[in-house]
């Protein structure tokens, strides 16, 4: 059995450049052998600094014989044409979440996975690694807080990167809601349904915010998600699991507590990237080990694509005003 997976990254901005510190200093089980990004200097920035090559494109990466698994981490446009060039060439490849911009894109990815075989996908929603996460779904699915009736989720944002739109609120933001709430509840979702909601004057664009976003499950379950996506008090990621016995609350991360002034004061955090660090840590980690024995085990091409189902469904309830349904074709044997 292979030892070690080279790996090529495609996409070397932030979150990009975060992943190939992380493949390099923290994956044991991996190797950076290639880089590439449609602004070519920044991929010849990134080979010097985690010494590889840089490619002139996705494409070349893909068909490296240097590169037995590929991260996706470019613009989300560009996401599902890379993952279907990789199965194409029979690679395993890791995605940053949305997998496509629309689910018919990830429909074509399942088709091809499916012809393929063999899974090769895995999608990057990092919070099934978050360890608050994960003692929340091991305490719901144990019964500790008996037949579980609703979540209330937030999640603030203090700033987003130039160029956001409302849509954004859903596909970049909300998304991580949208898959983690059908994870802790193992159902899949009825309905979608966005809210409208007093505007904040802190936000830096055009765009609305907050929004509120309503799920149903296929069982009765209610999910509320308040979306601040600009010019909240910190990254804070909220979410509260009601059971019919008990509630299940997501934990904050680990902080100091300093008494002074006669006040209690509890710093909180205000990157994302450092609010997840340990479960992208994890997650890269159970990937490449995964991978290693033969297949991703992480996030399928089936959750990337009910996460664009369910995107869609909010965003046309943002124009119809109404709940909208989601609708789902039978899941197919491989991600069952
Ligand atoms: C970013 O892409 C993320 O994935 C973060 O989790 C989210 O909070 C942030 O708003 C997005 O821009």
């Amino acid at each position: 059995m292979k030892q070690q997976l080279r790996v090529g990254v495609i996409g070397c901005g932030a979150i990009g450049r975060e992943h190939l510190r992380r493949l390099t200093d923290v994956v044991p089980e991996t190797i950076v052998t290639g880089v590439a990004d449609y602004f070519l200097p920044a991929a010849q920035s990134a080979a010097e600094m985690f010494h590889c090559t840089a490619f002139q494109t996705g494409e070349d990466l893909i068909v490296s014989p240097d590169v037995d698994a590929v991260v996706v981490t470019s613009a989300d446009p560009s996401h599902a044409a890379y993952v279907l060039e990789a199965i194409r060439h029979n690679k395993f490849v890791f995605c940053e979440k949305p997998l496509a911009q629309t689910a018919e894109e990830c429909q074509q990815i399942i088709a091809a996975e499916q012809a393929a075989g063999k899974k090769l996908v895995q999608v990057g929603f990092m919070r099934r690694y978050d360890r608050g996460y994960m003692a929340m779904k091991h305490a719901i699915s144990s019964n500790e807080i008996g037949a579980p009736l609703m979540i209330h989720a937030a999640h603030r944002n203090m700033s987003q990167a130039p160029g956001f739109e409302t849509d954004y609120a859903v596909t970049r933001v909300a998304i991580h809601e949208i898959d983690i709430c059908r994870w802790l509840l193992d159902d899949e979702y009825a309905t979608a349904q966005v809210l409208g909601v007093r505007q904040s004057s802190r936000t830096s664009g055009e765009w609305l915010n907050p929004q509120i976003m309503m799920l149903t499950t296929r069982s009765g379950q209610r999910i509320d998600v308040e979306v601040q996506t600009d010019g909240a008090y910190a990254y804070d990621i909220q979410c509260h699991v009601v059971g019919e016995d008990g509630i299940v609350s997501l934990p904050d991360p680990t902080s100091v507590t300093k008494r002074a002034a006669a006040a209690i004061h509890t710093p909180l955090m205000t990157d994302w990237k450092d609010r997840f660090i340990e479960a992208y840590d994890i997650e890269f980690q159970e990937w490449a080990k995964s991978l290693l024995n033969g297949a991703p085990t992480g996030p399928s091409a089936w959750d990337g694509y009910v996460a664009c189902v369910t995107g869609d469904a909010l965003i046309r309830s943002r124009q119809t005003g109404k709940p909208e349904d989601i609708v789902l074709p039978e899941k197919p044997e491989m991600y069952q």
